[in-house]
């Protein structure tokens, strides 16, 4: 194959008329339609001066030309930067800096606020979307293209995840990572061209975009692509779904809505959940109520899907079932690396072709997370329990995830420390009835203390909404131990009743 992405994921719905996309106002989008948009945008982005290798960074609302904007990228064998619309300028130009790309696509509306960045960093910028400058370029472009060439080794797309310690970190994920994952899973989870997964996740992160749109493509199925999740909306076109792939804060949701019975979802036949622990007590009541048990996978943003509990078999609540076909999955000392006998915790590491290339620039970062035998240390700690099922019993990073997505507390720690009226700052996750963790500052204050609703004010500036403390909990000094070291876990025990049966 000449571009195995293009080809296995993209290129079979060139004429196809099949349904491909439909939208939450009932609109669908022919999978032929869909491809002549990825045509015309791949000829645009060639046209606007991008080659094989070079990177497209697009911060834009989930529309199907976002997605269009993925397929093109892989027909011209560009690599695609998805950036969460959530962050802030600041946040957005280290991205956009670090990986050095050519073109920054945003929503028409954001042109303005972003032009002083692009013009500072001497990169092309346009919008997508309705009404979009890109769409217009496109416009005047043929629907049929060559795709370049690209090998499975080569660069697809670049994910950046945040560091326990140090600057952002850009996941190179090759067409092999990728598609070697999207095929195990099409299998794995019996995904075939009668399914139509409602798809209500972002696809700036590799749940929404890898796992369910690659997933579906491989599949040759559609999807309701809906704008973000919306308890409505999901409502108002699950009965034209068969499938539903969602973060625990969406079964936790549709568990607080009357409206979710087993006639409701009588004609499903997979939930899928990932990107954050799905509570046990979740997982069964949503198997009271509905009938279904929720299939929980375990995945990161650099080795896409690892484990995945059994489409066929018990899906074990608490567990995230078994590692994938293909994936060499060990528990190990976290010092040593060695081995550690079944039944033991240690940290969970991986080997396989679903792991990714390292950090894009950083081959000192890349080097310190793989053993050197080659496993990849994902910062998480598990154990295998007696019957293979892996189990995550904790972090060894300090990491919060919050409705999915993740919160590195160093990085809010070092914004509120430089705020007036902050000596010194502790940001915990803790528990939270809608978002499994919520982020939460403890502060100790300098004479005149900090006021909140100014801190917040300046936080909005520098940091996306949801890296923003739900909570600030204000105390004269910090828990430390005997070494100085602030006891988080402390904090977290005494604190972790502070959202009890609060409301979102
Ligand atoms: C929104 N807010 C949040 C979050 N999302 N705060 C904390 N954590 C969040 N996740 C803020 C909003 O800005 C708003 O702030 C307030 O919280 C409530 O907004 P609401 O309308 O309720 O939020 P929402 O728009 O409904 O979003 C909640 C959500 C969304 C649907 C759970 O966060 C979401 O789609 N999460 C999925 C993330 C995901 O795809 N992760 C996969 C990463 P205010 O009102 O004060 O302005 S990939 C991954 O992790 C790995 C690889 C894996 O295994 O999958
Ligand atoms: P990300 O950096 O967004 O790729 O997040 C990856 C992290 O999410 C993993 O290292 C885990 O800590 C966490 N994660 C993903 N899926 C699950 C799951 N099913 N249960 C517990 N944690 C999960």
């Amino acid at each position: 194959m000449t571009n195995p992405m293009y080809e296995t994921l993209f290129a079979p719905l060139a004429d196809a008329p099949r349904p491909f996309l439909t939208l939450a106002d009932g609109r669908k989008i022919s999978a032929a339609a869909f491809h002549d948009l990825i045509a015309r945008f791949s000829h645009t982005l060639r046209a606007c001066g991008l080659e094989p290798g070079d990177r497209v960074a697009v911060q834009a609302s989930k529309t199907p030309q976002m997605l269009a904007l993925y397929g093109a990228a892989m027909a011209s064998g560009i690599v695609f930067l998805p950036l969460n619309t959530a962050y802030t300028p600041d946040e957005l130009e280290y991205f956009v800096s670090d990986c050095g790309a050519r073109l920054l696509l945003v929503d028409p509306g954001r042109v303005d606020a972003l032009a002083p960045l692009a013009k500072r960093l001497g990169i092309a910028l346009q919008s997508l979307g309705p009404g979009g400058s890109f769409d217009a370029l496109a416009a005047g472009h043929p629907t049929r293209i060559t795709p370049a060439a690209r090998s499975g080794d080569d660069l697809a797309a670049l994910l950046y995840t945040s560091g326990t310690t140090g600057r952002s970190k850009g996941a190179m994920l090759s067409q092999n990572n990728l598609l070697s994952n999207a095929e195990t899973l099409v299998e794995l989870w019996r995904f075939t061209e009668k399914d139509v997964l409602l798809h209500a996740l972002p696809i700036f992160h590799t749940h929404g975009l890898f796992v369910a749109s690659n997933v579906i493509l491989r599949a040759g199925a559609q999807m309701i692509f809906l704008p973000k999740f919306d308890l409505d909306q999901v409502f108002d076109l699950l009965d034209q779904a068969t499938t539903m792939m969602g973060v625990p804060t969406f079964y936790t949701r549709l568990l607080g809505d009357p409206r979710l019975s087993r006639e409701t979802v009588g004609h499903m036949r997979l939930f899928v959940s990932g990107s954050a622990p799905l509570l046990a007590e979740t997982h069964l009541q949503w198997s009271e109520r509905t009938g279904h048990a929720i299939l929980e996978r375990y995945g990161m943003t650099e080795t896409n899907m690892l484990t995945s509990n059994p489409y066929d078999g018990a899906r074990r609540p608490g567990t995230v079932g078994f590692p994938l076909p293909g994936v060499d999955l060990r528990i190990a000392d976290p010092a040593s690396g060695t081995e550690m006998p079944q039944g033991e915790t240690g940290m969970i590491e991986v080997k396989g072709p679903n792991v990714f290339q390292g950090y894009w620039q950083m081959p000192e970062k890349t080097a310190e997370e793989f053993r050197d035998d080659g496993y990849f240390m994902t910062g998480d700690l598990g154990m295998i329990d007696d019957q293979g099922y892996v189990n995550i019993v904790g972090r060894a990073k300090d990491l919060i995830i919050s409705g999915g997505y993740n919160v590195y507390p160093k990085e809010v720690e070092l914004t509120l420390d430089d705020m007036p009226g902050v000596l010194e700052s502790a940001v915990i996750g803790l528990p939270h009835p809608d978002f499994g963790e919520a982020v939460v500052a403890v502060l100790v204050p300098t004479g005149e203390g900090p006021d909140e609703r100014q801190i917040l004010g300046e936080l909005s500036e520098k940091l996306a909404r949801y890296k923003q403390p739900k909570a600030f909990i204000i105390l004269p000094e910090l828990p430390r131990n005997t070494m100085g070291k602030v006891q988080k876990a402390e904090l977290r025990k005494t604190y972790k009743a502070y959202f009890k049966d609060t409301a979102a």
